[in-house]
């Protein structure tokens, strides 16, 4: 059991995340419908500064806030308690995270950074917007660095040793993250905050993009990744077996540190100021980052077909039906999985540089993120969240709140496969996204192939509703098991943290040598981006003045 001050930490960050949720998803509810023409927003409100809501709100602090509580719990579970000094640190990172989320917040609610979650130039929100991101991030480097601090001091303690995989995956994850964050940190401090307070005039806005989606796609990860750690370390223990590969968890996650950051042209291929010899060059290393995730694959079915037949399962697919499919901490994440089997493939079409062509500007893409941050990150979160409150206050999660549980994953699953569904194929047939205009002949959408039962924005609002309806009964829930479930008597099943042992000896040592994995991440970075980015600098056009909505 962790210490009641590292419980105190974890549940702070999940509160906040839950206050993100609430309010994220409600702008979601208030977009299908807006879309769909049923809904005029008051004169206040406007559709770019609710998209910018839903966007930053669910999917960088829901997610930020979510995975730090993760994080936390499970570092100070597999190593030990923290000291007083990283946990005076952590919640310097955590206030300082929420400071810049609050300032953030503020603005687009009042109208004033309608700019989208993607923030693209030459979009221009208030000075203040983009101070709120930077403390955002440098919240998250601050607890970051203290748990990396956790981590080294264990090392120091354990020379030789293998850190147990919960705390191996914790370190990829945040060395991710902080590679990741210097595209974000560059453009923001030496682009956006200059010209969004007129101390120059102008942007480059191509290198302001190119910044951006050095840092978007390893974003990505950052997202997957503790959901990854779930699956790999939290689901074989729900199975009663253990995970099925030490060797080949370390290396699939060490795999992303060096091909999640070569890649961020793949979302810049119909930009026109990138040769497309470098754009050629990042969709093929994206091939490379999609390997870790059919390693991931692979290594789950084995763990289920393991787990399966020890329970008695015979034939091809006997194992199947063995599995607790009545344990709503199990269930969650299996459906999460089966939603990342189509959002991954969905990922490979975008990645081939000619199909996203025809996908690109389309509502297919909004379709694709839905099935990968919306469902496979989304729904592994309330997989955990489901037993971590119960963990952290100590709680239960009684019969009744695990059958809302179980009402609540199905609607969001059937929200979700509706809602997505209708997104992809609208986009085939051409539905523009990031914009309130859903038909090109005026106000009403007028080609006849917006009218299929699955290709109509009405059928994505009802999607939409019912994950609104889902989210809510998300809440409750997370309201019950924080302060009204009953306490448990005892450390019983379901207040437990279930993490699966795990067998090292097989295990390479160079598999933890950071160095050799963040020097070869450098490698392949500057083989990549130096000599575009170098090109964009010195044929850049006139700079752009900005727009504000
Ligand atoms: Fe993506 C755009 C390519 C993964 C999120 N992506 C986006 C955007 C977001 C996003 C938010 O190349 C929109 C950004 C914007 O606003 O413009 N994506 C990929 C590729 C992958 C990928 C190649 N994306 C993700 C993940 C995300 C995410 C993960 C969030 C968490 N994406 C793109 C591209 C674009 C893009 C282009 C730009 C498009 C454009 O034009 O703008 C890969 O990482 C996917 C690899 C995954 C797999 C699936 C493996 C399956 C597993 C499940 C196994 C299931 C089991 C259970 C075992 C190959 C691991 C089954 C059991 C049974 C019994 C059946
Ligand atoms: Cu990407």
């Amino acid at each position: 059991m962790i210490g009641i001050q590292d419980r105190k930490l974890a549940l702070s960050n999940i509160i906040v995340a839950y206050i993100a949720f609430i309010i994220g998803t409600f702008c979601g509810l208030l977009q299908v419908f807006v879309r769909n023409d049923a809904l005029d927003l008051p004169t206040w409100l406007d559709y770019y500064q609710i998209l910018t809501a839903h966007g930053v709100l669910l999917a960088l602090i829901y997610t930020t806030f979510f995975i730090f509580a993760f994080l936390i719990s499970g570092m100070s579970k597999s190593l030990g308690n923290f000291g007083p000094k990283v946990r005076r640190t952590l919640w310097i990172g955590f206030a300082v995270t929420t400071i810049g989320t609050i300032l953030a917040t503020a603005l687009i609610i009042s109208g004033k950074a309608s700019v989208l979650y993607t923030f693209y130039a030459p979009l221009k929100a208030s000075g203040w917007f983009y101070i709120g991101l930077a403390l955002w991030v440098i919240g998250t480097w601050i607890s970051s660095f203290a748990l990396i601090g956790h981590y080294s001091a264990w090392k120091r303690k354990h020379k030789g040793e293998l850190s147990p995989l919960f705390a191996f995956m914790t370190i990829t994850t945040i060395i991710l993250w902080l590679i990741a964050c210097l595209g974000v940190v560059a453009t923001v401090v030496f682009q956006y905050i200059p010209w969004a307070f007129g101390w120059v005039g102008t942007i480059n806005v191509e290198l302001s993009r190119s910044l951006f989606w050095y840092f978007g796609h390893p974003l990505v990860y950052f997202w997957l990744l503790p959901a990854y750690m779930a699956w790999y370390v939290i689901v074989p223990k729900l199975l009663g077996t253990k995970v099925f590969s030490d060797s080949l968890a370390r290396l699939a996650f060490v795999l992303f540190i060096l091909f999640s950051f070569p890649v961020g042209f793949h979302h810049q291929l119909t930009e026109p100021g990138i040769s497309s010899f470098w754009k050629f060059l990042q969709v093929v290393l994206t091939f490379m980052v999609i390997i870790p995730s059919l390693m991931t694959a692979f290594s789950i079915f084995a763990t289920f077909e393991i787990s399966g037949r020890k329970k008695g399962g015979s034939g091809l697919f006997g194992w199947f039906t063995k599995l607790p499919w009545k344990d709503v901490r199990f269930t969650s994440i299996f459906i999460a999985m089966l939603f990342f089997i189509p959002g991954g493939a969905g990922g490979i079409i975008n990645a081939s540089f000619q199909l996203n062509e025809l996908v690109h500007n389309t509502l297919w893409i909004v379709g694709h993120f839905h099935i990968t941050v919306g469902a496979p990150v989304a729904m592994t979160f309330m997989g955990i969240t489901f037993w971590l409150i119960p963990y952290l206050t100590g709680r239960k999660l009684t019969r009744s709140i695990q059958k809302l549980a179980f009402i609540q994953i199905i609607t969001w699953s059937v929200g979700m496969l509706l809602m997505s569904t209708a997104q992809h194929i609208l986009g085939l047939f051409g539905a523009p996204r990031r914009t309130a205009y859903a038909g090109y002949n005026g106000h009403q959408v007028a080609m006849q192939w917006f009218d299929g039962i699955l290709s109509n924005h009405v059928t994505m609002a009802i999607g939409g509703t019912i994950l609104f309806l889902s989210a809510m009964l998300l809440v409750y829930i997370v309201c019950n098991l924080m302060f009204f479930a009953p306490l448990a008597k005892k450390p019983v099943e379901m207040t437990e943290f279930p993490m699966a042992e795990n067998d090292t000896t097989n295990t390479p040592k160079f598999l933890e040598n950071w160095w050799l994995w963040i020097g070869i991440a450098i490698l392949l970075i500057v083989m990549a981006y130096a000599f575009a980015l170098a090109e964009m600098i010195q044929h850049s056009p006139p700079g752009s003045k900005g727009q504000i909505t």
